[in-house]
């Protein structure tokens, strides 16, 4: 956990001044057509921190508008990528010159720790600037050997106008793993923040305006997601729809993508991370491992190993582990530099990790520790473990997305793949061992899109995640996600003079 809130002294229940409330449309920050707007709340306490323009079909409309016109017409696209590289570079820069500001409003928008964010996750979106920028003016197709008379080559050319719909958990990161290599690959977006946690996305929008992304190229439209969401997901002059949500929702963005133009969709659903720990493991840092991957972020986290699976002879002392560990782990005011978990993002999020609680009691797993709220204001909850949980529980097979462990015990590598394996998700798996065979059987055994063995949540720009199965399709992250903004055309010509 990285040290210290210091600096600026967002300190406390401070909330930093909010400068940016409007929908972001072509530059300019605009009321909603309609003039609604929603209430963004303080998860630490329950209470309103400001009124935010609320987006729909219309506003919708207007930033599909400007974005197209910016996409056919505009510099963007059209500029080299040596240009849009140093745009994007100047972007990243703005965000250094603004991390506390920016990691102040992920944390009161959405609970997330206010020294985390000013370390890691507001300087991961600037890192993405920079990983996507280095790749702008290098991108290109093939020249193909085509039997025949003719030869051909491949134009890499941007997809068009993009939609991104982020969900509120990492409400910096998941926004730059789409913004950022959509731009580089030349693309005009309409972003859709989650209603939990508008903030952050509009200060970033002013950022690319100040950095010269011309306008209409970044757009954002708060709102909620049956409104503003699905007006996106339907849009017909949209090419392209990049969502991270639930699983249900994700089915909605498929079918209202296929009843429309049959715009390209990218899915980053829910999981249901299995950890697996075998018995050579060092007992003291796979409980540390274990406990970290399914609280940090309080258990907001699609690659959240919520189903820990640990080997016979190690079960007993690794239980002990886990629960001293659980204790230890200190549930408060994100902005206290000694706190190592916030508040759940929202009310509705609070109630059904506390319900899913109450699930695993009625269906006879054991609660170890936690299972508590964490005082009476605000969304905070008691790292969680329960034992004896059974694979077929409701614990161990939904998404829970909060802090709660199911621990379940194993006797061989087999089974552990199959039961590692049996779930609807595929998003990440962890394996803990130093057995070299072992880990390569399992790793190559599970159907998941990233494994990390003796380490977890070891992300990198440079390195793809998304799922298999009911996690979802599409990649992001690396250059696999800047391929899902290129389409590829195909130019054939004769090799010789034809005769017409
Ligand atoms: O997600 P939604 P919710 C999982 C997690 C969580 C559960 C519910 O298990 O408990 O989903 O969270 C927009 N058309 N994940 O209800 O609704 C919405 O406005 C288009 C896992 O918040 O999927 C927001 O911007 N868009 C996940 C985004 O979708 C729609 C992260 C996500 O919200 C829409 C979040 C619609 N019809 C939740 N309805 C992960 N993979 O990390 C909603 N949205």
């Amino acid at each position: 956990k990285p040290n210290g809130s210091g600096g600026l002294g967002f300190k406390g229940s401070q909330i930093p001044h909010i400068k940016f409330t409007k929908l972001f449309i072509n530059g300019e920050f605009v009321d909603a057509v309609r003039g609604r707007t929603f209430e963004t709340i303080d998860p630490r306490t329950g209470e309103v921190i400001a009124m935010i323009a609320e987006g729909d079909k219309e506003d919708v409309d207007l930033a599909v508008k400007a974005a197209r016109e910016a996409f056919d017409h505009g510099r963007w696209p059209r500029m080299s990528g040596y240009e849009r590289s140093r745009i994007l570079m100047k972007f990243a820069d703005l965000i250094d010159e603004n991390i506390e500001e920016l990691a102040a409003l992920d944390t009161v928008d959405a609970g997330k720790l206010f020294s985390w964010g000013k370390t890691v996750d507001i300087p991961h979106g600037a890192a993405l600037l920079r990983y996507y920028a280095g790749a702008a003016d290098k991108i290109h197709g093939e020249v193909l050997k085509m039997s025949g008379e003719y030869q051909g080559i491949t134009l890499l050319e941007p997809i068009g106008v993009v939609g991104a719909i982020i969900p509120w958990n990492f409400p910096t990161n998941i926004l730059f793993m789409k913004l950022a290599p959509a731009l580089a690959a030349g693309c005009t977006i309409i972003i859709k923040p989650a209603e939990q946690t508008p903030l952050s996305a509009l200060f970033y929008a002013n950022l690319a305006k100040q950095a010269g992304i011309p306008d209409g190229v970044v757009n954002v439209i708060t709102g909620y997601g049956p409104t503003a969401g699905a007006a996106i997901c339907s849009h017909m002059d949209i090419d392209s729809v990049s969502f991270t949500g639930s699983t249900e929702v994700g089915r909605l963005v498929m079918q209202a993508a296929a009843a429309s133009n049959l715009k390209t969709v990218s899915l980053e659903l829910g999981g249901k991370s299995p950890i697996i720990i075998f018995n050579d493991a060092d007992v003291d840092k796979a409980a540390e491992l274990a406990l970290l991957g399914v609280v940090h972020n309080k258990g907001e986290i699609c690659v959240a190993s919520s189903r820990v699976f640990v080997q016979e002879g190690i079960y007993e002392e690794l239980e002990k582990k886990l629960v001293e560990k659980a204790k230890a782990w200190t549930v408060g005011d994100p902005f206290d530099p000694t706190t190592n978990h916030g508040p759940q993002v929202d009310k509705k999020q609070f109630e059904k990790i506390l319900s899913y609680i109450e699930h695993g009691k009625v269906e006879g797993a054991t609660l170890l520790t936690g299972g508590k709220p964490v005082g009476t204001k605000g969304y905070y909850i008691q790292p969680t473990i329960f034992a004896d949980v059974k694979d077929d529980m409701t614990i161990a097979r939904d998404e829970i997305f909060g802090p709660v462990m199911a621990l379940m015990k194993f006797k061989t590598v087999e089974e552990a793949i199959q039961r590692a394996n049996s779930t609807r998700y595929g998003l990440a798996a962890g394996i803990v061992t130093k057995d070299l065979n072992i880990a390569n059987t399992v790793s190559r055994s599970i159907r998941a899109g990233i494994i990390w063995i003796n380490c977890y949540f070891a992300f990198d720009s440079d390195c793809p995640y998304g799922g298999y199965k009911g996690s979802g399709f599409g990649r992001d992250l690396g250059l696999d996600a800047l391929h899902k903004y290129l389409q590829v055309k195909s130019v054939v010509t004769p090799i010789y003079n034809s005769p017409w």
